[in-house]
This record gives structure tokens, sequence and C-alpha cells, in this order.
């Protein structure tokens, strides 16, 4: 394009973080502004990095990254072959860094340049895990101390020896980045549907009966039910008022939202493998589930996803964007500021990062406090990168497990 006033100079990509390795990308400009975005596809790490450098920087440079509505068609649409997460995490990352620079332009916090402030903060839920119900309840409690309105719960099923999903067996503690970095393939687990549709809804039952209605309860089946098992365990916990059920089946199958819906009325959340507005359009058309998981970075950044959350709020679809801790405080605020400013806003994932190391990797005045996460009015994302932090920090290869059912078979994770 001619006439340009502003130029890309520059792109690094930096993979590594405490505990995590976290995909950054830097975008330098002629003015000495810059952004940074996250391409942290979890688990697959080096693959977004690879396709940014090998493909995507070398074409930026020169553009000027105001147009980031032209730049995000001329990587999605000038891809012959399109979507799919590991590119749409490069093309997340760059976008959300050519937010962050515009926000810095205009000296306001990204959520100005949406429209502003719909809310003073955003509701977030934190994971409740147990091995079993006591360390559960236990943990329930915990976040409640800290203010927590809503929580995720997942628990040991008894005789399930390697624990269900979310869940960390005796001695470990993965269950925040359910990574694990100590095999040289993945770990296995077990999963029997039978003893978890049994025990699961006892489970709500003592949930309810100690911490009473008001407590917003959420639960991820992750991809594990057939369509007729999911329906039928949605409308046998109907009566525990669930704020969710996530991806109670294989996300890739859309047709089996109909059954679930047509049996129950458990708020569904679908959406967090999704990376575009193509996988999230018939359930959203067709009102199939009432919270969209997609996150920023899988869902090709800002520009993308606020497509979809504009969509979704004319079929009464709110917004439950993944928060995993394998998404960066980049990601997470580039979702704070969608989420101030989301009129159909539902409610954020959020898994506290703020450990010291990550915290001077990733500065940033945003804060949590009382159940809610709130926005700084810092300019751009209000999120910064230490590079001498990061001299710290290299990559190291890790997996999620896998899951077997009991004989063998390879089953979803
Ligand atoms: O990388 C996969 C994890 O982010 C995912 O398993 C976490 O299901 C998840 C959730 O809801 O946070
Ligand atoms: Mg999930």
């Amino acid at each position: 394009m001619k006439n340009q006033i502003m130029k890309i100079t520059s792109a690094e990509v930096f993979i590594g973080g405490p505990g995590k390795n976290y995909v950054t990308l830097k975008i330098m400009t002629d003015q000495g502004i810059y952004g940074i975005g996250d391409a942290t596809l979890n688990n697959r790490e080096t693959l977004p990095a690879q396709y940014l450098q090998d493909y995507l920087i070398p074409c930026l440079i020169g553009m000027d990254p105001r147009n980031s509505e032209d730049i995000w068609q001329y990587f999605y649409r000038g891809a012959y072959f399109r979507r799919g997460p590991i590119a749409m995490a490069a093309i997340g990352a760059i976008d959300m860094a050519l937010w962050d620079i515009k926000g810095k332009i205009a000296g306001l916090p990204v959520y100005q340049l949406f429209g502003g402030k719909s809310r003073e903060a955003a509701l977030v839920y934190a994971h409740a895990t147990g091995n079993d119900l006591d360390d559960l309840l236990e943990s329930i409690a915990n976040y409640q101390s800290q203010g927590y309105k809503a929580v995720r719960i997942q628990c040991g099923i008894p005789n399930m020896p390697k624990g269900g999903y979310g869940v960390s067996r005796e001695g470990e503690d993965s269950k925040h980045f359910i990574t694990d970095f100590t095999g040289a393939v993945p770990k296995e687990e077990v999963w029997d549907t039978e003893k978890y549709l049994q025990y699961m809804p006892t489970v709500f039952e003592k949930i309810r009966e100690r911490f009473g209605p008001d407590l917003k309860v959420l639960h991820d089946v992750h991809h594990r039910l057939t369509p007729r098992e999911a329906a039928a365990f949605a409308k046998s916990v109907e009566k525990y008022n669930l704020f969710w059920l996530e991806d109670p089946t294989p996300a890739e199958d859309q047709n089996a939202l109909k059954l679930i819906r047509q049996h129950s009325t458990a708020p569904i959340a679908i959406g967090e493998v999704f990376n575009s507005l193509w996988d999230c359009k018939q359930l959203i058309e067709e009102e199939l589930i009432d919270f969209i998981r997609i996150s920023v970075t899988y869902g090709g950044g800002i520009t993308h996803v606020k497509r979809i959350v504009e969509l979704a709020a004319i079929h009464h679809v709110r917004t439950g964007f993944h928060g995993a801790p394998s998404h960066s405080p980049i990601s997470m605020a580039a979702q704070g500021h969608l989420n101030i400013w989301a009129p159909n806003f539902g409610i954020q994932e959020y898994l506290v990062l703020g450990t010291p190391e990550c915290d001077a990797l990733f500065p940033s005045k945003h804060y949590y406090k009382d159940g809610m996460f709130h926005i700084s009015d810092e300019p751009g994302l209000g999120v910064d990168f230490d590079e001498k932090e990061a001299e710290r920090y290299t990559y190291k290869r890790g997996y999620h497990p896998v899951t077997r059912l009991e004989d063998g078979t390879m089953w979803n994770y």
C-alpha cells in the first residue's frame, strides 16, 4: 500500500517462561512504539513460533501496523491453506500486538477502541479440584475465602486409578499446567464413563448441600461423553443449577449439541479448541450453546474473536473465554479488554499466573480482586514483556496426557 507513514521494522519470537513455554511475539515499528502478542499453542509451542518466523514475519516488515484489519485479511485470506490452531495462533499473536500498538498510538487502553466499558470488572472462575470429595470441598472453600464467586469443579472418581481430567494424581502438581515435562512420551490416564456418570451427580449434590444455591458451579467434561450419554448426564444434573457444563462431547461433532439441547436446559459451554468463526457459527446460529469458549490466541486474535462475540450477542450466547494458564498474561489481557467491553460478556476462566517470576516476565497493572478481574487504563494491552527476564528461560518439550479406557482403547483427552 502507498502513503504509509508508520512501518513495522522487525519482529521477534521468544519461547519460554516459568514452568511453561510461552510463545511471545514482539513487533517493533519505526516510531519506537512496539506491540506484543501471545502465540502459545499448549504443548505444541514450537509450531506457531516457526510459522511466524518462516512465513509471516518476513511479510510483516514494511507494513503499516495501524492497518490491523488488512494485515489480518492478508494472512488469513492470503494463505491458501487457512485456519487450524497453528496458523490461527500465529495470526492471533500478530493481531494482539497490532492492537497493542494501536492503543499506544491513541494513548488509550484497547477496550476504549472497541466502544469503552460495559462493566467495571469481569467475573472470573477458578479451578477447584480434589483427588476425592473432601479434597474438592476444601479446595472450593479455599477459593471462596479468596473472594471467588464462581469455581470450576473437577473431582477424582473412586476406583478410577489414574484420575479424571483436571485432577492431579497423588504427589503430582500437574493440575495447573496440564503439561508433563518428565517423559519422552505422554503419560497415560484411564477413563471409565460408567463410573464417572454414577459418581459425578453426587458431587454436585454435596457441593450444593455444603455451599448453598448461590455459588456459581462450573464443570468440564473435557469431551469424554457420547451425545446420548451427555444428554442423559445434562438432564440428570439440571437440578443442581450449574453455571455451565463444558465440552460434554468431542467438539468437532457439532450435531451432538442438538441431542443435548433436546433433553436438557443445563447451560452448555464449548469452543476452547475452536480456531475460527467457522467452528462456532452453527452452534451460535442454532442457539445450541450458551457460552462460547474460543480464545484470542487460538482464535486468530482480537479482530476475529470480536467478530465471533458480535455474532454470539445476537443469539443470546455469552462469552466464557478459555483462560487456562497455557495462555500468557498477554492473551489474558487481550481477553480482559474484550470482557470489559462485550455486551454479552459471561465469565472469564482465570488461573492465578501471578507468581513473582511470571509478573517479572510480563509486568502489568491488571489485577484480581474479590472474584473479579480489573483492567488497568494503561495504553494498549497494558502488559509488557521483559526481554532480559526472558533470557532465564528456554524451550522444554512437554505433553498433555493421553487417555485410554480400561481395556486399552484410546479415548478423547
Ligand atoms: O491445553 C489444554 C488445556 O488448556 C485444557 O485442557 C484446559 O480444558 C481446559 C480448561 O477448561 O481450562
Ligand atoms: Mg475446558
